[in-house]
């Protein structure tokens, strides 16, 4: 099928499954990559005769648990939530199946896959023209802020790449940077990855002085997105797309799931049960580690909270 052709269908089948931004790229080697023996450098390490990467992002800023802000709530990234922590699957499957139905090969991008990852998501939505990569290291969109979770394809068939990358809006901005409680960000655009909280979080070695400050998180961290004035608005309203119905729908029915006290009574298996579908791979140990420190957190707000609310009036 013809390049332009073929891009336009991609286009709009992603479209009618619900993908908010698709993007076209070169499958060229990514020069300056920092993780340099790593096979995501190089889509032709994966698929030898690639010659474009597919880049979508679905928008996730409405994907939040309903009291997420109190102590009595696990609180849990929008990532997670949505079932994309390791990269968007499931919605590329039909775009894949289309590559393959017109003679092409298509590799999709799968974290959960033994070997992780085959894509450095951020670096390719760039080149497709999806946004610019902020002080905080995540892609912005002008339109979706950070709030959309990405996924590739490799593919051999040629597609209209885009050739113009968007400009960095950041500027002098270092609100990220500056509100970063465990001071992971202090190169801007450079993640110290071992002292970010949604590393440390997903780790067996949880730092003191981040469990001083994690408050009611038990999944990720997203103080970064949430000083970044390009999501300020999402914050606010998160815009009503196709997925957003999708995501509230299956929060609703997980009821009060996330609740400290419930969420601390999940045996392993429960664990398992429960969240095994989000293709997250927290181990059950740290997961139930992060739950304990919250709740004693929420139980010693409560316990203050009832002393001073039983103090005597003068
Ligand atoms: C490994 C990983 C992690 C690790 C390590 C992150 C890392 N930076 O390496 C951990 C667990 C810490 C992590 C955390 C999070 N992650 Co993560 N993660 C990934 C994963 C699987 C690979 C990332 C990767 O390749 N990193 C490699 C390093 C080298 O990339 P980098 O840090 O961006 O380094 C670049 C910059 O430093 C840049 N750079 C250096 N100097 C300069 C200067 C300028 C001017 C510029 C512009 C750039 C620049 O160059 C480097 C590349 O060459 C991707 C999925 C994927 N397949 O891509 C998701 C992904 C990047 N993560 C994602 C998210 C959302 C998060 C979290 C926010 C989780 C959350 N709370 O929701 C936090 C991020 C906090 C933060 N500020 O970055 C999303 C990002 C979506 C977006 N809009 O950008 C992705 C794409 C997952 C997804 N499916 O959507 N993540």
């Amino acid at each position: 099928m013809e390049k332009q052709l073929l891009s336009e269908k991609i286009k709009s089948l992603s479209e009618a499954v619900g993908i908010d931004v698709v993007g076209f790229a070169e499958a060229s080697e990514f020069s300056g990559y920092a993780l340099k023996q790593h096979p995501r450098r190089d889509p032709k390490l994966t698929l030898p005769a690639a010659r474009s990467i597919i880049v979508a992002g679905i928008y996730i800023g409405g994907v939040t648990l309903p009291g997420w802000k109190t102590p009595w709530i696990g609180r849990i990234s929008r990532l997670f939530l949505s079932g994309f922590f390791l990269d968007v699957v499931k919605p590329l499957e039909p775009v894949a199946g289309l590559l393959k139905s017109e003679g092409y090969q298509a590799e999709i991008c799968d974290g959960s896959k033994n070997g992780g990852s085959i894509l450095p998501l951020k670096l390719c939505a760039v080149r497709a023209g999806l946004g610019w990569q902020g002080k905080h290291s995540l892609l912005i969109s002008k339109k979706y802020g950070t709030f959309l979770a990405l996924g590739g394809i490799i593919t051999d068939a040629p597609l209209e790449y885009n050739r113009e990358e968007a400009p960095n809006r950041c500027r002098k901005c270092t609100e990220c940077q500056d509100a970063c409680p465990v001071k992971a960000l202090t190169r801007p655009h450079v993640l110290t990855v071992k002292k970010c909280m949604s590393y440390c979080l997903s780790d067996e070695n949880l730092p003191g002085k981040v469990q001083a400050v994690m408050e009611n998180r038990i999944v990720d961290c997203e103080i970064c997105q949430e000083a970044c004035p390009w999501n300020r608005k999402h914050l606010e309203k998160p815009l009503a797309t196709k997925m957003t119905g999708t995501f509230q729908q299956k929060i609703r029915g997980w009821g009060d799931t996330f609740s400290l006290t419930n969420l601390a009574r999940f045996s392993e298996n429960q664990y398992k049960d429960r969240f095994g579908h989000l293709n997250a791979d927290i181990p059950y140990p740290v997961f139930r580690r992060n739950v304990l420190i919250a709740l004693k957190r929420a139980e010693r707000i409560s316990a203050t909270t009832d002393r001073s609310n039983n103090k005597p009036h003068k």
